[in-house]
């Protein structure tokens, strides 16, 4: 009885969190069905730098004056139209030989912005690329079948659909005084890309900003975009904050090698 009552609490506490919108991720292992469309979901260094509280050799925010002040790349997500998405679909283990031509492009807008080594699908731990790829990437299928060809087509979309650009030229720019109006900002992506985006905060400041597209790559709406009183993560003013680099100083104090910050 007592575990009937377990279950059935558990079920209640499943289905409660779907309905209030939680989002659902499926292990689909083999048996995946195809996805329905792909996130962009681009990261805003401020936020995420800001945060930084020590420093290795992967991690961007601690590249000082090089430090990255435009939107980086978190990754390229099959998503399914009901808000889930698949994930670790098949064993495809990472091999960084096969993106070493992409190297570059890869650091400078696909960094690490953190020290720690996320989990790959099989209990590891990894590079950011590796997980990126092997619980995504491998969920890309039939689009892509490889890494070489995911990473350089994450690369290409970044490239073409400018997000820093777009959000600029309407005067939304990195600072540390201003806040700006949230619709504003997602009608500045509406007019340049012509879909309607999902947009994340970590309480006032942008943290990701989502660009979605179908399988051709043609720009479509995200499904958490639909309208502006949903986005519970932002209110309706938000900041895009510049980061400021650790000093000189601190950095070396700061910076153990990778095998320390682990
Ligand atoms: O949003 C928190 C984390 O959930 C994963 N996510 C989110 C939305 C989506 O469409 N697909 C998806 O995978 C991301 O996990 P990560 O790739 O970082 O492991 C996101 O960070």
């Amino acid at each position: 009885m007592a575990s009937r009552t377990c279950l059935l609490f558990l079920l209640v506490a499943f289905l409660a969190g779907a309905l209030a919108g939680d989002v659902i991720e499926v292990n689909r292992s083999q048996n995946q069905r195809e996805f329905d469309y792909f996130a962009l979901s681009l990261q805003w260094p401020g936020t995420y730098c800001r945060a930084t509280r020590h420093c290795c050799s992967k991690n961007a925010c601690c590249r000082g004056s090089d430090s990255p002040t435009q939107f980086t790349i978190h990754g390229l997500w099959p998503d399914y139209n009901d808000g889930s998405w698949p994930s670790c679909c098949y064993r495809s283990d990472f091999n960084e030989k096969e993106i070493s031509t992409l190297k570059d492009g890869l650091d400078k807008y696909w960094p690490s912005l953190s020290c720690g080594s996320p989990s790959n699908c099989h209990g590891g731990k990894g590079s950011f690329w590796g997980h990126e790829w092997e619980k995504h990437g491998t969920c890309s299928s039939p689009v892509f079948r490889d890494e070489y060809n995911y990473f350089l087509a994450t690369l290409n979309l970044y490239l073409k659909y400018n997000l820093t650009d777009v959000l600029y030229k309407a005067g939304y720019v990195a600072s540390n005084s201003e806040k700006y109006p949230l619709g504003g900002i997602v009608t500045a992506i509406q007019n340049a890309f012509h879909i309607n985006p999902e947009v994340q905060c970590k309480r006032d400041a942008i943290d990701e900003i989502r660009i979605c597209f179908y399988k051709d790559f043609k720009p479509r709406d995200c499904v958490g975009s639909k309208d502006l009183t949903s986005r519970k993560s932002c209110p309706k003013y938000v900041s895009l904050p510049e980061y400021t680099p650790l000093d000189g100083e601190a950095m070396v104090l700061k910076m153990p090698t990778d095998r320390e910050a682990l």
